[in-house]
């Protein structure tokens, strides 16, 4: 297969797509071949036409996906034995998990249950992962947006954040045992979408969006007048976990971020027609960003100038048109991702049916909100056109800017300061590259990049689409992460890494944030089973030493020791009917030496890591003989590693 026949190819595919000037020569079979390309391309691009978007033409550049040279060793190998250099932090999407992948390798490290029952560690059936997920929780969630807590603008290692949109419901996981340790549910709205947490003077803040309009309260009133349906914007305090304040806004809220003084969050807004239908939210040529201000909103709650909703207690301020405590700023139609730049000065909106990005300017907002400017547009700096379908922008240490293209199915890189130049009139191209990506980008992500510390090392570009990048596994096929070099003039691809759905988005985490933070084995005074072991010692026991059955009543309580190969307990006798509370205590002191405790035929199952206590309660309603086992091969005689429980009829 030569240029010229898979040009012509190209061109039977989509007649209508400007002309991908690609020199490559593909092999017909070639997964980065340009003609499927297009027909993804030609298919998103359906999509879109077809719900009535008016898409403008892209531009005609030059764009290679340039690959290792032949014989030289992947970038992304890391070779046996050695550490990778980063930790990804992926949201689960539908799994409703968080995921931490190493980079460069783009290996998966482990999973951290938030919002999803998991029988590898017990999450949802311990009562420790219940007093987090709460009595009746949904069985899943949808995360998308995983965000390090920061403290002056830099990664702290404390606290991973992650929304739910399914259910509105916001996460906080330890990342020194990287473990969920509270959930809390934001009042008021409907599918908690974009998230963000303070850069200053730290977290502080977690900001979270929501998405959808709904009447207020949301209780059978005004059930079909869309009129009379609002959302708001919440900030969340991430020490308390207690839901500060909420503002009320005019149109939707999609994503959100935050500047690095400490003074605004911001979000976009797809949905100003407040429509119900798809035509509708398409319907105006603008919608747009709208910007808070942090320092007003608190006074304002100070002052008592807040309304509460329902049987809420959360201080709701007035935020709409004409509030001094919000901007609008308008910005062409249905915008996506928005995205602060590390230098603390911009702060983008992806314009997703518009070819733009808008980049705004801090210090001009701060102008506006002290009467220096009187049109919001005024804030604006710079549009560049970048192609079809941006959805959300990366950074890196050198003032370039990296944005998905959903449409195109490529990265953009552009210079910032290119395009404030070329926006105020002067000749320049803002435009640095553009590579190929397989297929359809949502987020892309770069080292370090949501911090004073972006590196501009590592690009992740998390794509919807593998199509046809790996072996087939049926009709749904896994999403590709794709690895991309940014450390030289050219982006370079040098891996992909296919994922379970949805990762809408990830961090990249340089390990030195984390190593030295995160614990090998537990503290035994550790929060996260201390009322475990509160109880444990109202029952007169001491954990570490005794096993031994206390009953209360119909209740029972079964404590043991687990030490490798051998559980504290090899019986216990209970009546049918009973309600058994078995509480597990690692003391093996070894590093990775994790315990199991699994009830054969009552779908229990537990980890218990080195030094950890885990407990379940479960009704023994079947009489007979159970076998209790550990489920971690954790020595030659693992299998021997069991128990009975007999359940008197
Ligand atoms: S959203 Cu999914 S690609 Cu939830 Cu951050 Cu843009
Ligand atoms: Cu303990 Cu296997
Ligand atoms: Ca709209």
């Amino acid at each position: 297969m030569n240029d010229e026949s898979s040009k012509i190819q190209e061109k039977a595919v989509d007649a209508n797509m400007p002309a991908a000037d690609n020199e490559t020569a593909y092999p017909q079979e070639f997964p980065g071949n340009p003609a499927r390309r297009n027909f993804m391309k030609a298919s998103a691009m359906a999509g879109l036409a077809g719900a009535g978007g008016a898409l403008m033409g892209g531009l005609a550049l030059p764009h290679k996906a340039l690959a290792a040279e032949a014989g030289a060793i992947p970038e992304d190998y890391v070779a046996p034995g050695k550490l990778d250099e980063y930790y990804s932090f992926s949201s689960g999407g539908q799994s409703g998990e968080i995921r931490i992948i190493g980079v460069p390798s783009m290996r998966e490290l482990i999973r951290v249950p938030v919002f999803n029952p998991d029988f590898t560690i017990g999450w949802g059936i311990t009562n420790e992962s219940k007093r987090v997920l709460g009595k009746d929780f949904p069985p899943g969630g949808d995360c998308h947006h995983p965000h390090m807590s920061q403290t002056h603008g830099h990664y702290d290692g404390r606290y991973i954040f992650i929304n739910d949109k399914a259910n509105p419901r916001l996460a906080r996981i330890r990342c020194d045992v990287m473990r969920t340790d509270k959930i809390i549910e934001i009042p008021n709205v409907q599918a908690f979408h974009g998230l963000r947490v303070q850069r200053e003077p730290h977290t502080g803040y977690v900001f979270a969006n929501g998405e959808f309009i709904i009447p207020s309260p949301n209780d059978g009133r005004d059930l079909d007048d869309p009129k009379k349906y609002w959302t708001l914007h919440t900030a969340v305090n991430g020490e308390t976990m207690e839901v500060a304040w909420q503002v009320l806004v005019d149109g939707n809220l999609d994503n959100t971020d935050c500047d690095y003084a400490g003074k605004y969050s911001a979000a976009t807004c797809y949905n100003s027609e407040k429509a119900v239908d798809l035509a509708g939210m398409m319907q105006s040529e603008r919608d747009w960003v709208v910007v808070f201000n942090i320092a007003r909103i608190e006074e304002a709650v100070r002052q008592g100038k807040f309304k509460t909703i329902g049987k809420s207690k959360v201080p709701v301020v007035d935020g709409r048109h004409g509030s001094p405590l919000t901007l609008y700023i308008p910005v062409p139609k249905n915008p996506h991702g928005i995205n602060a730049s590390p230098d603390g000065k911009y702060v983008t909106a992806n314009g997703k049916l518009s070819p733009t990005v808008t980049v705004m300017s801090w210090s001009k907002i701060d102008d506006y909100f002290a009467g220096k400017l009187k049109n919001p547009r005024d804030v604006v700096v710079a549009e560049p056109q970048l192609g079809l379908g941006p959805l959300h922008t990366a950074y890196d240490n050198r003032g370039n800017a990296y944005t998905t293209l959903f449409i195109d199915s490529q990265i953009a890189k552009w210079n910032i300061q290119d395009a404030i130049d070329a926006y105020a009139g002067k000749k320049v191209n803002y435009l640095r590259q553009k590579l190929d990506v397989a297929y359809q980008p949502g987020h892309c992500h770069s080292s370090m990049g949501e911090t004073r510390d972006a590196d501009g090392r590592w690009l992740i570009s998390l794509n919807k689409f593998s199509k046809d990048r790996f072996l087939p596994v049926g009709p749904l096929h896994p999403d590709n992460d794709q690895l991309i070099d940014i450390s030289g003039d050219q982006m370079k691809l040098v891996a992909d890494g296919p994922v379970y759905s949805e990762p809408h988005d990830t961090i990249l985490v340089h390990r030195r944030v984390l190593m030295n933070k995160i614990k090998r084995i537990w503290d035994r005074k550790d929060p996260f089973f201390a009322e475990t072991v509160a109880l444990a010692k109202r029952h007169g026991i001491t954990l570490e030493k005794d096993s031994k059955v206390i009953r209360q009543g119909r209740k029972v309580f079964v404590y043991m020791t687990s030490s490798a190969p051998k559980y504290g307990l090899e019986s216990f006798k209970v009546k049918k009917g009973d309600e058994v509370t078995v509480t597990v205590t690692n003391i093996d002191q070894v590093e990775d030496l994790s315990h199991g405790f699994c009830m054969s035929s009552y779908g229990i199952n537990m980890e218990i890591s080195p030094q950890e206590t885990s407990s379940v309660t479960f009704v023994a309603n079947k009489p007979g003989v159970y076998w209790y086992y550990c489920t971690f091969f954790c020595h030659a005689l693992h299998l021997e590693m069991r128990g009975r429980m007999l359940v008197e009829a």
